[in-house]
């Protein structure tokens, strides 16, 4: 017997991708028409997407900015400095900096449009766990990056009796990363499209790449899939 297949597209969002987006992940627009692919030519018995959807640091409608943001440290994008671990006073955890991004109610939040018009009726949407509490980022569309939240993405596969998950989706070095580990962990049989992925920094892809195959992860060409 078949085992039940999803397909896991990660956040394929608007401010993710190229020329326009506020954390373009250089070549990330490559991946759509391998996107779209999986998605008309197999019948998945499940689709997911996932979504950032953070808080904004300069907004009114929200007190805070996102611990996450460059902009909220009023420092510069691309560096990293510690914060607060949360539930552990005095302690702290490394933290990327970012440009604003998908910020929402924004336009870089929302899917690229051509997924959006690909996604079906049936398909699921994961808010990733970074739009409930401004001081943790999450990169996994699983949990938080500390793991003190979880997003109902597993109960959603558990639920649909799902055993594989094929991934796609940006970046390759942050959430797509993250995601493929712990869907590892959970136990599934855990694929990764190498075409239909790109990273933030893109001389790291190999490296993270073959992390992902030491943590179990299969690496699958579109053919493979469909
Ligand atoms: C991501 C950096 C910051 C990603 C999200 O989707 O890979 N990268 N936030």
């Amino acid at each position: 017997m078949k085992t039940k297949t999803a397909l896991l597209l990660v956040d394929i969002q608007n401010d993710f991708l190229p020329p326009d987006g506020s954390l373009a992940v250089p070549e990330g627009r490559d991946i759509l028409p391998h996107v779209y692919r999986l998605l008309a030519d197999r019948q998945w018995d499940l689709v997911v997407a996932s979504q950032v959807r953070g808080v904004c640091s300069c907004c009114a409608d929200h007190p805070h900015g996102h611990v996450s943001f460059a902009s909220t440290h009023h420092a510069e994008p691309f560096t990293s400095i510690p914060v607060p671990k949360l539930h552990a006073p005095g302690e702290t955890v490394q933290q990327m900096l970012w440009p604003d991004h998908c910020v929402q109610g924004t336009h870089g939040c929302e899917f690229e449009a051509g997924l959006k018009g690909k996604l079906g009726q049936d398909a699921v949407v994961i808010q990733k766990a970074r739009g409930t509490n401004v001081a943790v980022d999450a990169y996994s569309a699983f949990a938080d990056n500390q793991y003190t939240f979880f997003t109902p993405l597993i109960k959603t596969l558990h639920g649909a009796g799902i055993e594989t998950v094929v991934i796609v989706g940006l970046a390759t070095d942050y959430c797509v990363r993250f995601t493929a580990i712990d869907s590892c962990k959970f136990g599934f049989r855990t694929l990764v499209v190498k075409e239909a992925v790109r990273g933030v920094d893109a001389s790291a892809t190999e490296k993270v790449l073959g992390e992902l195959q030491d943590w179990g992860c299969e690496l699958v060409s579109v053919e493979d899939v469909v």
